[in-house]
């Protein structure tokens, strides 16, 4: 999606008239962004719709947390998803954080559930437990996205080892299975690290006291999510850097990419990381030979959609509003047609409260008019 050149001679009179712009020899700074944008149309503008509850073991229930819903992938006419599950309150950081619940995505299981309608689901239990203690996953295994390619399913999740305290550098870790009921074979090692190159001060358990920054990812990876791109396998992920701050009005958050030959890694990440400035929980799927990717909560490009020729340099090609958090995408749709239809509808979570959330289901249209009540659309 190349931006124009704004040459005057080569603007046609009908994209003036359709930019409403009378005098191409005088245009405004809004006028010239106006024709700087991406020739797209309309077809990657989506409007969400409110969320809705879901029915079944997926319903709200008081002292569970279900959060993070991975994509959904459909098997012998079931919908299937995976999703991080704990019980009990969060105590926070405060008291004692061998013992306690630090946050909602403590202490969780990743746990499966099916449905015939997207509505109604029933959950089938644990597939990825936490590890035994003292492994990298002994203390939380949580929110997962699954890859199914070749016959083979892989579900990628975040990982932390106890105990979880403010500064503790979280990783990512990978199982695989030959059926998405499991049994799951996990990885004996991460797939992915934060890098070591932030230096933090002093002694404190204080993640906002740095010598040194360190890379975009030097505290945290989250929210893994692999797809299967140009014949290797692209782990997306989100970055949160050692001492964080506030910029653009937003958390430092931005996405980078790891990509590995074979599914089981190893992956390398790419020296052109961050690939955004902007965004939180990754939300990426396959669009016209590149990948798209919504780009929700921080930075100053949230709250858009952006595609990438190549998985690497991506470009806003709409801005969005209300978009769900946390996304599972429905992968059982075909991206080739409609950029957005796999927006059409998918799972999120919600916040019920500061300690239980629960999954919901979202959906989106695409906006082609708009007319006043008794109105005819041409
Ligand atoms: C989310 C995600 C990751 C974080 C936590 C649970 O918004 O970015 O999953 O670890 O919050």
């Amino acid at each position: 999606m190349n931006k124009l050149a704004i040459k005057k001679e080569n603007i046609s009179k009908e994209r003036l008239d359709n930019l409403g712009i009378s005098n191409a020899q005088f245009l405004s700074a809004a006028s010239k962004r106006a024709l700087e944008w991406p020739d797209v149309g309309n077809e990657w503008f989506v409007e969400f719709e409110p969320l809705k509850p879901l029915l079944g073991d997926l319903a709200y229930e008081e002292g569970v947390c279900r959060r993070d819903p991975s994509a959904i992938i459909k098997e012998n006419g079931m919908y299937y998803v995976w999703y991080s599950k704990s019980i009990g309150p969060t105590q926070g950081f405060a008291g004692d954080i061998e013992n306690d619940k630090v946050f909602p995505w403590d202490r969780c299981d990743i746990w499966y559930a099916t449905s015939k309608d997207g509505w109604t689901w029933k959950e089938e239990g644990i597939a990825v437990k936490r590890g035994d203690s003292g492994s990298f996953d002994d203390r939380s295994v949580f929110t997962v996205e699954i890859m199914q390619h070749d016959g083979k399913y892989y579900l990628s999740y975040q990982t932390v080892k106890s105990p979880y305290t403010v500064r503790v550098k979280n990783q990512v870790g990978l199982a695989w299975s030959d059926s998405p009921n499991g049994p799951w074979h996990k990885l004996p090692e991460p797939i992915l690290s934060p890098a070591d190159n932030g230096v933090w001060s002093g002694e404190e358990d204080n993640r906002f006291k740095v010598e040194k920054k360190g890379d975009f990812d030097s505290h945290k990876v989250h929210d893994p999510c692999i797809l299967p791109y140009k014949g290797k396998f692209y782990l997306y992920y989100k970055g949160e850097q050692m001492g964080e701050q506030i910029t653009f009005g937003g958390r430092q958050i931005r996405h980078g990419v790891a990509i590995a030959d074979n599914p089981l890694g190893p992956y390398e990440k790419s020296v052109y990381n961050p690939i955004s400035n902007s965004g939180h929980e990754i939300c990426v799927w396959p669009y016209n030979d590149g990948i798209a990717s919504l780009i929700t909560t921080d930075g100053p490009e949230k709250n858009t959609i952006q595609w990438s020729p190549d998985g690497i340099n991506f470009e806003i090609v709409s801005s969005i509003q209300n978009a769900p958090h946390a996304i599972g995408l429905n992968r059982t749709v075909s991206t080739n047609d409609s950029p957005v239809e796999i927006l059409k509808w998918g799972l999120t979570h919600i916040y019920n409260n500061d300690d239980y959330q629960s999954i919901q289901r979202f959906s989106a249209y695409n906006k082609t008019s708009h007319t006043a009540i008794g109105e005819k659309a041409i």
